[in-house]
C-alpha cells in the first residue's frame, strides 16, 4: 500500500488537509459488520438482550430498515454490527401465517447469501424463548428448519428466567430441540436475565449475558459459513468488541484493532521511497489518530479531541526530528527507519494514553477537556519509546 492508497478518501487533495467526514464513511466502511438474528415471537425480550449485551438503549440507538415483511435490519454503525430483529411474530394467529413467515424470512436470507458479501450475511443466530411461558411452540421449530436450511450457527437463549421456578422446562426443552436441531445448536444453551429486577425485596441481576458472549464466539469459530476463517476472526474480533458485558475483554479487543492500524501505516512507511511532505506526513498521522480514537469509541467530531489530534501529531513530528540525525545513514534508509519509528511511536504511546483514560466500569473512555495532563503523558511515554527504539538500534549512542 502507498502512502496515497493509505489515506485514501480521507485526503483531500486540494486543499492538501484531513477530511474527517470521509475518514469516517471510510472507518464504517472498512469496519466487518457482524451479522447477528434475532428470532422469537414479539415481547420475548430480544432488544433487552441485545441491550444488555450491546449496552442501554443499542437497539434505540441503531437505524432499523424493513427487509422483508417479517424482518428488520437495524444497523449500529458505531459497533460495525448489524442486527436482524424479527417483527411480528405473534403468539395469536401465528398458525395462520406459519407458512408466510418461513416463506418472507428464507427469502430474505436467501437474497443476502446472494450477495456474495460476507459482511451481509447473517452469521450468527440467537433464537430466544422466554423461559417463563414453558412450552416450544411451532414457531420455534419454523425458525429452527430455517436455521437448519441455510446452516447458521444458532444459540438457544431462554430469556426471562426465573431460577426459583426450577429448570424442568429447561431440561425438556433442550431434550426436544436436541432431537432435531443438534447440528446447528451444537448444545449452545444458556438461561439469561437480561434485566436486574426485585424479588420479596431482593435485587435480582443481570445474568447468563457472559455465557452467551462464550457460545456466540463459538458459532463464529465452528467455520461452518460460507464466508473464510480469517474473516470470522475479523467478526469475532468486532463482538468482542461491541459487546459491554466483559470490559476487559473489549479493552484487549480494542488495543489489538488500534495496534493493527499502528501496523499497517509502518508498512506504508517503510514502503516509501522518499519522505512525504511535511503537510502530508500530518495527515497521514492524524488519520491513524482519527482511527484510533474510532476503535476507543471516542467522539472525533468533539472540538477538544480534534485539538487533541493536532497536538499529539505535532510533538510526535518534533520531538522525532530533533532525537535522530541524519548523518549517519544515507538519507532514504534513514527517512525510512524514522518515519516507522515515529508511526510505532506514535502509536503506541497514544493508544497507552487512551487505555489510560478508559474506565473498566463503564466501557467508556473519556478525556478530559483540560489537556495539560493528557498531553504530558503523552509527551513522555513518546519520548521514552522514542529513546528505547533508538537504543535497541544502536544508534541513540552515537548522537
Ligand atoms: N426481568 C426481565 N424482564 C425482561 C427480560 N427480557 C425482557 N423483559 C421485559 O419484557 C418486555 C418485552 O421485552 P422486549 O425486549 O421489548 O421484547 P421483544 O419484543 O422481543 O424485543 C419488556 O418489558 C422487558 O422489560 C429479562 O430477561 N428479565
Ligand atoms: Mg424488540
Amino acid at each position: 500500500m502507498n502512502v496515497l492508497e493509505y489515506l485514501g478518501n480521507s485526503y483531500n487533495k486540494d486543499t492538501q488537509s484531513f477530511d474527517a467526514e470521509a475518514a469516517r464513511k471510510e472507518s464504517y466502511e472498512n469496519k466487518p459488520k457482524l451479522n447477528i438474528v434475532l428470532f422469537g415471537a414479539t415481547g420475548v425480550g430480544k432488544s433487552a438482550l441485545v441491550n444488555a449485551m450491546f449496552g442501554k438503549n443499542i437497539v434505540e440507538s441503531g437505524v432499523g430498515k424493513p427487509i422483508t415483511q417479517f424482518l428488520e435490519k437495524v444497523e449500529i454503525q458505531s459497533k460495525g454490527l448489524m442486527l436482524w430483529d424479527t417483527k411480528g411474530i405473534e403468539a395469536k394467529d401465528y398458525d395462520n401465517t406459519r407458512n408466510m413467515l418461513v416463506q418472507d424470512i428464507e427469502v430474505g436470507f436467501q437474497n443476502a447469501f446472494d450477495t456474495q458479501d460476507d459482511d451481509q450475511a447473517p452469521h450468527v443466530i440467537w433464537l430466544c424463548i422466554k423461559e417463563s411461558s414453558k412450552r416450544i411452540e411451532n414457531r420455534e421449530y419454523d425458525m429452527l428448519s430455517i436455521a437448519k436450511k441455510f446452516g447458521i450457527p444458532t444459540v438457544i437463549v431462554f430469556t426471562d428466567t426465573q431460577f426459583e421456578e426450577g429448570d424442568s422446562f429447561f431440561e425438556t426443552a433442550k431434550r426436544n430441540l436436541d432431537a432435531q436441531y443438534k447440528a446447528i445448536i451444537k448444545n449452545r444453551y444458556v438461561r439469561v436475565n437480561s434485566l436486574p429486577y426485585k424479588k420479596l425485596g431482593m435485587q435480582v441481576p443481570t445474568y447468563g449475558l457472559n455465557e452467551l458472549l462464550k457460545l456466540t464466539e463459538n458459532c463464529l469459530f465452528e467455520g461452518k459459513s460460507n464466508a473464510s476463517q480469517q474473516r470470522m476472526k475479523k467478526y469475532a474480533e468486532a463482538l468482542r468488541m461491541a459487546q459491554e458485558v466483559n470490559m476487559k475483554m473489549q479493552l484487549n479487543a480494542i488495543i489489538k484493532s488500534a495496534e493493527s492500524k499502528v501496523s499497517a501505516l509502518k508498512l506504508v512507511a517503510k514502503a516509501i521511497s522518499s519522505l512525504p511532505t511535511p503537510v502530508l506526513a500530518t495527515v497521514l498521522n492524524k488519520k491513524l489518530i482519527y482511527m484510533i480514537n474510532d476503535d476507543f469509541g471516542i467522539n472525533n467530531d468533539e472540538d477538544h479531541i480534534k485539538k487533541l489530534t493536532v497536538e499529539v501529531v505535532e510533538i510526535a513530528s518534533l520531538k522525532s526530528n530533533f532525537i535522530l540525525t541524519k548523518i549517519l545513514f544515507p538519507i532514504s534508509m534513514l527517512d525510512n527507519f524514522r518515519a516507522m519509528q515515529t508511526t510505532q511511536c506514535l502509536g503506541s504511546a497514544y493508544i497507552s494514553l487512551l487505555t489510560e483514560y478508559y474506565n473498566q466500569e463503564t466501557g467508556h473512555c473519556i478525556l478530559p477537556r483540560q489537556q495539560a495532563i493528557p498531553l504530558a503523558f503523552f509527551k513522555f511515554n513518546f519520548e521514552e519509546d522514542m529513546k528505547e527504539a533508538q537504543l535497541k538500534k544502536g544508534i541513540f549512542k552515537f548522537l
